[in-house]
């Protein structure tokens, strides 16, 4: 039996960077993984992130090499109906921009950062269940090397992605879920080439989405919408650039460099949410409470935010034995969830083709190209996709 004062269950970004504030607080935590470290650093996901998110991780001590190697970027592009239009986010946002920055670099800070210190990481150890949540010493149930474990704690928290056991161990009856599946996924490229322009373009084309993304100046990623059920056997490197060529304005086209992939993936497009976030002394943060289709980039930094709050609320009740914090954790964290969930949603909605349905297609082109014109909307634009602000107690 093991014992701390923050149990955490998953070693993604939510629960590394949950452990590094909490360790800077002298509050100390437990990680159980249940992938290997190498898996979990292997991962090729998001790389957008908002301000608040690159100031969460300075604060965190893990900004240097960011701040060394990101890339910040003060406009995205839409591409439609044969034109490429920037929206300018530091213009219409009072100068805020976002930070190119890969979660795979991320992730890899956060773990040196907070072995470093002397954090505890137990990797290969998947949590089988959370128990004794409405008391005061909850346990994380987890098995490693064959043997079942236990970790008595003040608090457990949830951080272990969609597929985790976290939301699983709370009865049907007291947990709402919302869910929302879309009739497409995304096909991804790794590959060591430049990128075609040093900002993100998001292109909606009748043959389907596209998206032309970067991690650095010599490597790029670019995503295809495909259907739900392809599979990445089904696409050679010749066949993916093909494909991204046919989807960008022709001009646009003809400057893509191709490469061998570094890695491809296929992504399922959903949106989910569930209420409420926290269960007594199990709460719930990042991916393992809600999931966001990735048209916007907010998924990474939804657990930044989750994880903003989550942490100054355990901060005030260790620091100041307050736990109104606490009891708030769910409602403050939803409120900026939702408006995340809204507006990747409707980015989506404008951006993939749907099977025979002109109609659609027509109102798309009409409500980029109103975008692309109108002052208001251009600002509505900028100011959710460099992220809405934090809410800040007293
Ligand atoms: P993560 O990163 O999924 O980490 C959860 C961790 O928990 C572990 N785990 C367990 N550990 C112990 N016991 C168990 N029973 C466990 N069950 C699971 C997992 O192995 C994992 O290490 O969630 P976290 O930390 O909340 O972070 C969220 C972000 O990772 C996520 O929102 C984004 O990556 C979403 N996302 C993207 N977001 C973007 O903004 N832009 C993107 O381009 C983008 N691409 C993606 C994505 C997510 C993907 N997933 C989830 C498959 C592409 C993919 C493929
Ligand atoms: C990425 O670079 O992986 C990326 C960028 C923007 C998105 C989603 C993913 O909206």
């Amino acid at each position: 039996m093991m014992k701390t004062q923050v149990g955490i269950i998953g070693a993604g970004p939510s629960g590394l960077l949950l452990a590094r504030l909490l360790h800077l607080q002298g509050i100390e935590s437990i990680i159980v993984e249940r992938q290997s470290k190498e898996h979990v650093l292997g991962r090729i996901r998001a790389g957008v992130l908002e301000q608040g998110m690159a100031n969460l991780l300075r604060e965190a001590q893990v900004g240097e090499r960011m701040d060394k190697e990101g890339l910040i970027h003060e406009g995205i592009h839409l591409a439609f109906s044969d034109r490429l239009e920037r929206i300018d986010l530091a213009q219409h946002t009072g100068g805020k921009t976002v930070m190119i920055y890969g979660q795979t670099e991320l992730t890899l800070d956060l773990v040196e950062a907070h072995l470093a210190a002397g954090g505890q990481i137990h990797y290969n150890a998947p949590a089988v269940g959370v128990e004794d949540y409405d008391t005061d010493k909850p346990r994380i149930i987890f098995e490693e090397n064959g043997r079942q474990q236990e970790i008595v704690c003040d608090f457990v928290a949830g951080c272990d992605g969609y597929y985790g056991v976290a939301r699983q161990s709370v009865p049907a009856d007291k947990i709402r879920l919302f869910e929302k599946t879309y009739p497409y996924g995304w096909l991804g490229i790794l590959s060591d080439v430049p990128p075609v322009r040093e900002e993100i373009i998001y292109a909606n084309h009748e043959r389907g989405f596209a998206l032309c993304s970067l991690r650095s100046h010599t490597r790029s990623r670019y995503y295809v919408q495909c259907e739900v059920d392809d599979d990445v056997a089904n696409w050679t490197d010749d066949a993916f650039w093909d494909e991204l060529r046919r989807r960008l304005p022709p001009r646009l086209a003809e400057e893509v460099t191709t490469g061998p992939r570094l890695e491809m993936s296929i992504a399922p497009l959903r949106s989910f949410s569930v209420e409420p976030l926290r269960f007594g002394r199990l709460f719930l943060a990042g991916d393992a409470g809600h999931i966001v289709p990735p048209t916007g980039a907010k998924g990474l930094n939804l657990a930044a935010s989750d994880i903003y709050y989550l942490s100054r609320a355990l901060i005030a009740f260790y620091g100041e034995n307050r736990s109104d914090l606490l009891d708030r954790y769910s409602e403050t964290a939803l409120r900026r969830v939702w408006k995340a969930i809204r507006f990747s949603w409707w980015f989506t909605n404008m951006m993939h083709r749907i099977e025979d349905d002109p109609i659609n297609y027509r109102l798309q082109i009409a409500e980029l190209d109103y975008i692309t014109r109108s002052e208001a909307a251009r600002t509505v634009m900028s100011e959710n996709y460099v992220g809405l602000p934090f809410e800040h107690f007293e």
